[in-house]
């Protein structure tokens, strides 16, 4: 085949870019093309997200992309993370300003919801893991605070689905990133119409579920005149970043589930593919979800609090003056001495805290364990506790499953930590491999190629992905220590 560019728009909690991927019908390369600051906006005392911001920032991007790839761009299309959502009236106009998942007004809705509808009967429905952010509660929220807000609209769309709007003027909203709402049927692959009702939501505003790869349009006229690209389409990938990355996770074992996956990022996504949602009650009791990926597969998975541990205790520093680089911050780390303290690294304490060390520091104290001191503590007792959490949900899901992982794919922005790969295979007892990097731009990219018919199989994108990027492998060393402190972490986990 001809080369041809694809542009994927990747979206993150801290940041955004806007890739193209050039691809040859075997090997794909990645050309970074714009990136641009994302984080939560202060207002009184919520947190919101710019999305015209976010907007304007991503037309930067494809006016790079007009310039830089010209002709042979085939088409674009966006992932973000999950959960949030953009509202819109019956005429397109936004319906108040798009909060952060973050943001408290969510704080005490998930249990109160409970009454209206038994935990037990919301996850038989949804197969989604509960937490306090997940769309269904947020707009629960919304309706107590706004109800004549939630009368104006007409539209719900996803934080990509409305990306999506901004290009082509389409309205529908994506399979995957729908799956992360706790208000879509995890069977049925549709909304949860039935508990959307008993909840009071009003049904009428939830559109058309599409399945990644769907092609939903041209790029809006107006958009190709200020960018200076061609009425290109717009395409839907998985729009959920776990999604799109668990696509790109270098596997040769497409089917089978004798391999586990770390989406590394701001949080840690660590799971199965699985040809089926486990809906059972010992997965309730984990309190593991069913997120829906490519091809009909769901992603078993737990949320781990993740890097954010690390980049807010960097933040911390910084606000005291010290500006180490994460570089320096985990040599620090290395040289600290082991297994000095721990904490839960999903410790509800740790969802947005004011001070991240304080709350480590808080957190060890009221566990009686020696308090890390210096940076390099500080950022090895959240190492440390993220690699045993890592080896108790994978001892979750291997139960949940039956099947028993040979090895573990980390992928994303924090494979590139090396001292935590080594920390993940030595804790879990297997190998680890570490890359790609860019696993979530990559699945987005490959899935748009696939839709345009230039690949034919997930499994023919996981090839494409060996065939392009470099991994590299880490394989347990002596694990004496990390058995013997897997008990302690157990209790503190309790
Ligand atoms: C990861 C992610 C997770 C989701 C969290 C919040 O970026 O998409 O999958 O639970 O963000 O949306």
């Amino acid at each position: 085949m001809a080369l041809q560019y694809f542009l994927g728009v990747d979206l993150g909690a801290e940041s955004g870019r806007v890739i193209a991927g050039q691809f040859d019908g075997k090997r794909i390369s990645l050309n970074p093309l714009h990136r641009f600051p994302n984080g939560p906006v202060n207002l009184g005392s919520t947190l919101r997200w710019n999305v015209l911001g976010l907007w304007s920032e991503i037309q930067n991007g494809l006016r790079l992309a007009a310039s830089e790839c010209g002709k042979d761009i085939a088409s674009v299309g966006v992932d973000t993370w999950g959960v949030d959502y953009v509202l819109l009236t019956k005429n397109e106009e936004i319906v108040g300003q798009p909060y952060h998942y973050r943001d408290s007004r969510n704080e005490g809705v998930m249990q109160g919801a409970f009454s209206t509808v038994p935990r037990s009967e919301i996850y038989a429905q949804t197969g989604l893991q509960f937490m306090e952010f997940n769309t269904l509660y947020q707009l629960l929220a919304f309706k107590q605070a706004e109800p004549g807000l939630l009368k104006e609209a007409a539209h719900f769309l996803m934080m990509p689905d409305f990306l999506h709007f901004c290009m082509s003027g389409s309205k529908v909203v994506e399979f995957t990133n729908a799956t992360t709402t706790q208000c879509l049927h995890a069977t049925r692959k549709n909304w949860a119409d039935n508990l959307l009702t008993r909840f009071g939501l009003p049904t009428e505003i939830f559109p058309q579920v599409v399945q990644p790869g769907t092609r939903l349009g041209k790029l809006r006229e107006s958009v190709a005149n200020s960018t200076g690209l061609s009425r290109i389409e717009v395409i839907a990938p998985a729009t959920h970043d776990t999604g799109a990355a668990v696509a790109a996770v270098p596997t040769r074992h497409t089917g089978k589930a004798n391999w586990a996956y770390i989406s590394s990022g701001t949080w840690s996504l660590m799971g199965l593919e699985l040809p089926e949602a486990i809906l059972t009650e010992a997965a309730l009791a984990q309190n593991v979800t069913n997120e829906g990926g490519v091809d009909g597969t769901y992603r078993l998975l737990k949320n781990i609090m993740g890097l954010w541990l690390i980049q807010e205790c960097k933040r911390s520093f910084e606000r005291k003056g010290n500006s180490l680089g994460y570089g320096s911050l985990m040599n620090l780390a290395r040289d600290a001495k082991p297994f000095r303290s721990l904490v839960n690294p999903d410790d509800h304490r740790f969802l947005k805290p004011t001070d991240m060390v304080t709350e480590i520091r808080n957190s060890c104290k009221e566990t009686s364990q020696p308090v890390p001191e210096t940076e390099g503590e500080f950022i090895r007792c959240a190492m440390e506790s993220l690699a045993l959490k890592y080896r108790m949900v994978l001892e979750g899901l291997q139960e949940l499953s039956g099947e028993k992982v040979e090895v573990i794919h980390i992928v994303g922005g924090g494979c590139q930590n090396t001292l935590l790969n080594q920390m993940t295979a030595n804790a879990c007892g297997v190998p680890v491999v570490a890359g790609p990097v860019e696993a979530t731009a990559l699945g987005n990219i490959l899935l748009q190629a696939r839709a345009l018919g230039e690949v034919d199989s997930l499994s023919d994108i996981r090839e494409i992905v060996q065939n392009s990027e470099s991994l590299s492998e880490f394989e347990p060393e002596d694990q004496t220590a990390w058995n013997e402190i897997y008990s302690r972490f157990l209790e503190l986990s309790a």
